[in-house]
């Protein structure tokens, strides 16, 4: 039985995924409520993101962080929040190492923030306390369960191993969702998602790193021996299966999601060299001249993988996206969007560029 969304409350709706997220629900046939989209507006926030959304009064924006008790308390009663999409949160492994303070007051207060004001609005003598349909979905990672060899891949039933601030303060995240089910009886789903791709991702990430800097004719950063593999899924994918869980997934349990596509790192930029330069009308060997190896990422992961046939068996949900269509569709977007490019690399990201890309051997 689908679950009916009235009130859904997107935090980080203003960021790569949750931008993606908005425009999918409200392309979704059958969704009639409104979204109320909370971001703090970081330097990976942008409203850019969902320039063009049309969808008048059933859309509104607010300026609020999550770890602000109040503001988000706020927005449960004003707008009788039944449903939860929690993307919010400080989302890069290189900026975690060089600064975690953030990570852990975002990642983990602020969805301790959220969970307690959730468990008011939606407990006895609160606002939505009679309703029974509400749901609260924390979108995670799969960097939680560690680092794999060459072989197998991450279930449901994957131990925790985080190895970054990133992933500590993700699966810190996880716990306490999963915490508040079982103690409050919060309404909880998680899912535990691999590497995603696609239009509007913030440009300190690897495929829109490695896009930009061969348009600009920079070098491009490798870290280590680039042997790392990742599971690369397009970003539409992953709303659709966040989608299909918010309106099928069973109460308290996690879905791992997945591209079932893996690449070394290496590998990937070869294939990126190869698509730049035929939408560009160059050479590959411009491109591919340009790779450097840089200093390895600190603990760097060596290898992701999900399997992912949970989401697949119980709801029904596949990826739509091959990776060749997919990475063609992306480089497209950044070669076309240079004007998002310029607004969103400007101010704050800059400096810290200047202040930090020395030390990781970049340019
Ligand atoms: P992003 O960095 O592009 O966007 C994060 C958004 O959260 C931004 O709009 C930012 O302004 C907002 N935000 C940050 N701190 C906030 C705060 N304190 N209060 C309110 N808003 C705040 O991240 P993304 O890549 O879109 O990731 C979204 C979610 O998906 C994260 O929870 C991330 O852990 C998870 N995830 C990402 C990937 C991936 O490959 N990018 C894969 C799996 C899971
Ligand atoms: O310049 C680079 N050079 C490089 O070799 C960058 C930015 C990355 N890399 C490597 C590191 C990783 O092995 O590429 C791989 C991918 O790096 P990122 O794009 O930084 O992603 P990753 O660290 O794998 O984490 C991402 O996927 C899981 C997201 O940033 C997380 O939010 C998500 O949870």
């Amino acid at each position: 039985m689908n679950r009916t969304l009235t009130s859904v409350l997107v935090t980080g709706g203003a960021g790569f995924i949750g931008s993606n997220y908005i425009r999918h629900l409200f392309g979704a046939p059958g969704f009639k409520g409104r979204v109320i989209n909370a971001d703090a507006l970081t330097y990976a926030g942008n409203p850019l993101n969902l320039a063009g959304l049309d969808a008048g009064d059933r859309y509104a924006f607010e300026r609020v962080d999550i770890r602000d008790a109040e503001e988000v308390t706020r927005l449960f009663a004003e707008y009788r929040v039944d449903t939860v999409v929690h993307f919010a949160a400080e989302s890069h492994v290189d900026r975690s190492i060089l600064g975690p303070a953030d990570f852990v007051t975002t990642n983990i207060v602020g969805t301790f923030t959220l969970l307690e004001a959730a468990r008011a609005a939606w407990g006895e003598g609160g606002v939505l306390g009679d309703r029974e349909d509400v749901l609260f979905h924390h979108v995670s990672t799969d960097e939680v369960f560690g680092s794999l060899g060459a072989t197998g891949a991450f279930t449901e039933q994957t131990p925790y191993d985080p190895r970054s601030p990133y992933s500590a303060s993700k699966a810190s995240s996880d716990h306490l969702v999963r915490a508040y089910h079982h103690t409050y009886g919060l309404p909880v789903t998680i899912s535990n998602c691999s590497n995603n791709y696609g239009p509007y991702q913030f440009p300190e990430k690897l495929i829109p790193v490695m896009i930009l800097n061969m348009l600009e004719g920079k070098s491009l950063p490798v870290y280590g021996d680039g042997a790392n593999v990742r599971d690369w899924l397009y970003v539409t994918d992953h709303a659709e299966a966040v989608q299909a869980i918010v309106e099928r997934g069973r109460t308290g349990e996690t879905y791992n999601i997945g591209g079932e596509n893996e690449w070394t790192n290496l590998d990937l930029v070869h294939r990126l060299c190869a698509e730049v330069a035929t939408q560009a009308g160059a050479p590959a060997e411009r491109y591919l001249g340009l790779i450097k190896f840089v200093p390895d990422r600190p603990g760097h992961d060596k290898r992701y993988a999900i399997d992912c046939g949970k989401v697949k068996s119980e709801l029904g949900w596949t990826q739509s996206h091959d990776f060749a269509g997919g990475l063609a569709e992306t480089v497209a977007w950044y070669l076309a969007n240079t004007e998002w490019v310029d607004t969103v690399r400007s101010g704050e990201y800059r400096e810290w560029i200047a202040r930090n890309y020395a030390e990781m051997g970049r340019e």
